[in-house]
């Protein structure tokens, strides 16, 4: 039987047998004439067209009942036929129409997404995806990618390519590491020395850079359009010398802290008893929630290693307030898991090398959990001893170490229901550019993309082993560096 080759696996999918939908010159984009669904039908013809090198146009129409060779899009209320859920999708690919069908326009995005998967180029150069049938629905909310821009900078562009490769493999989250000790990355209106001082450096002294509100807002947009929300990380209370290099009333003597370009962590401090600091930490959280539209910021909370924990826990609750009072929900690292919590804050694990009882206990006390295995989900760990970039503090993760996990069974005693989604984690202390970053990120991107999207039940190694290969075609085609692993029978 014909392969469509689409990672994440969907839920169902029948292909019918030498049947195909063939792209060529009249085939054309219908959306009902609604102002998101000409984004998407745009969206569509776009990358159908960048895909077959052929122009897609787009109608809006709220009748194509019966039209020929058109790739119909289309959000409903009521479908009986449709999966449950917000993000579910229908996609019926037959020899004269394509069908898509969705309650949202992230539903829509993750048609499109399968369909751009099955669409392959014959001998005589045309493209076409098999007859075939999808329904499709996501395992996990939240299937994230965190990129950490601090130790390196990566332009607005690349980060737009980073958000196109989550969009095909569906991921729905692009969590923002802004700031560490060795740059800040995103400007703050109401304390705008931060970036004035402390954006220029990077990870060894190469070239920072930072985000103005405007660029931020532009990748929020571009994200949004495609399914994906932005979630800001300002890491707090430790990683912080870039806040305290700009702000030296952050300190206790009042004086700046140095430029710092190393790759050491646990150093940096803020300090409880600063009156400095909790007007710091209302302004940054303030500006930073009035610059997202999504539900959650993320107040870091890791590796601090020079402070008592009561104040540590002093100083977590007052981020989160500050988040809160701006109207949005915490995200925080592990570590937070040992502090007092609101409850549905979401906790992100990440240290497989510490006793986890305090982050079994936060769930158990009404926390939701983000699971980022540095040992499966860190995809700066080296694929092994050979790989020149990355770090392995985590160990070394192949493809196969990041497909075979299980989120719900992987600490003991998590309560599975708590559990709200898997996040893939990218750190650049060794990663300067988005080539280093994509050969990071592909294949293993895929494979953390399927452990966040499909039922435990279907997800099978070899199966997907044989299905990724078919995706270094796009890759090439687009000019995205990747490993080949030994682990696959790359075409
Ligand atoms: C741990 S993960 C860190 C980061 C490093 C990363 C390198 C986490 C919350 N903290 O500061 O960049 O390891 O893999």
């Amino acid at each position: 039987m014909t392969q469509l080759g689409i990672v994440p696996l969907p839920a169902r999918c029948d292909v019918q047998d030498g049947a195909a939908f063939v792209v060529g010159e009249a085939t054309t984009v219908v959306v009902d004439p609604h102002p998101d669904l000409i984004a998407h039908g745009v969206l569509a013809a776009d990358l159908l067209g960048r895909v077959t090198g052929q122009p897609v146009e787009v109608r809006y129409s709220d009748d194509s009942r019966g039209a020929r060779e058109v790739i119909r899009m289309r959000i409903v209320d009521e479908d009986p036929d449709l999966l449950a859920g917000d993000e579910a999708y229908r996609l019926v690919i037959a020899p004269q129409r394509v069908e898509a069908v969705a309650r949202s326009s992230e539903g829509l995005t993750h048609a499109l997404a399968s369909l751009r998967q099955a669409l392959r180029q014959g001998r005589d150069g045309s493209w076409s995806a098999p007859a075939a049938r999808i329904d499709d629905a996501p395992r996990f909310a939240w299937r994230g990618l965190s990129v950490d821009v601090a130790r390196h900078f990566l332009p607005i562009d690349a980060l737009k390519v980073v958000v196109g490769l989550m969009a095909h493999y569906k991921l729905n989250v692009l969590h923002l590491h802004l700031t560490d000790d060795q740059g800040w990355r995103l400007h703050v209106p109401s304390r705008p020395h931060l970036t004035r001082k402390s954006s220029g450096t990077s990870v060894g002294g190469d070239p920072g850079g930072y985000y103005t509100p405007t660029d931020f807002g532009d990748l929020v947009q571009y994200a949004s359009v495609r399914g994906i929300t932005v979630v800001p990380e300002i890491d707090v209370p430790g990683h912080v010398n870039a806040a305290t290099h700009a702000y030296g009333e952050l300190t206790p003597d009042g004086v700046p802290t140095e430029v710092y370009t190393g790759i050491e962590v646990g150093f940096s401090r803020l300090y409880a008893d600063l009156p400095a600091t909790g007007e710091f930490l209302r302004d940054v959280f303030t500006d930073v929630a009035g610059m997202t539209r999504g539900q959650y910021v993320h107040i870091g909370g890791d590796e601090v290693l020079t402070m008592e924990h009561d104040e540590y826990a002093r100083l977590v609750a007052q981020a989160a307030a500050a988040v809160r009072a701006a109207g949005k929900e915490v995200v925080g690292w592990q570590e937070i898991a040992t502090t007092p919590l609101e409850p549905g804050t979401v906790v992100q694990y990440w240290d497989t090398r510490v006793d986890p009882a305090p982050f079994v206990a936060a769930a158990h006390a009404g926390a939701k959990l983000l699971m980022s295995p540095g040992s499966k989900a860190y995809l700066d760990m080296k694929y092994d001893a050979t790989t020149e970039l990355g770090l392995e503090w985590a160990g070394h993760i192949e493809l196969r170490d990041a497909y075979d996990w299980e989120p719900t069974t992987l600490v003991e005693g998590l309560p599975a229901d708590a559990v709200i989604g898997v996040e893939a984690a990218v750190w650049t202390e060794t990663i300067r550019d988005l080539d280093a970053l994509t050969s990071m990120l592909l294949p293993r991107l895929a494979a953390v993309a399927e452990v966040a999207w499909t039922d435990p039940e279907r997800r099978e190694w070899e199966d997907f082993r044989s299905r990724v290969a078919q995706h270094s075609d796009l890759w090439n085609r687009i000019g995205l560096r990747w490993y080949a692993s030994p682990q696959v029978d790359w075409p």
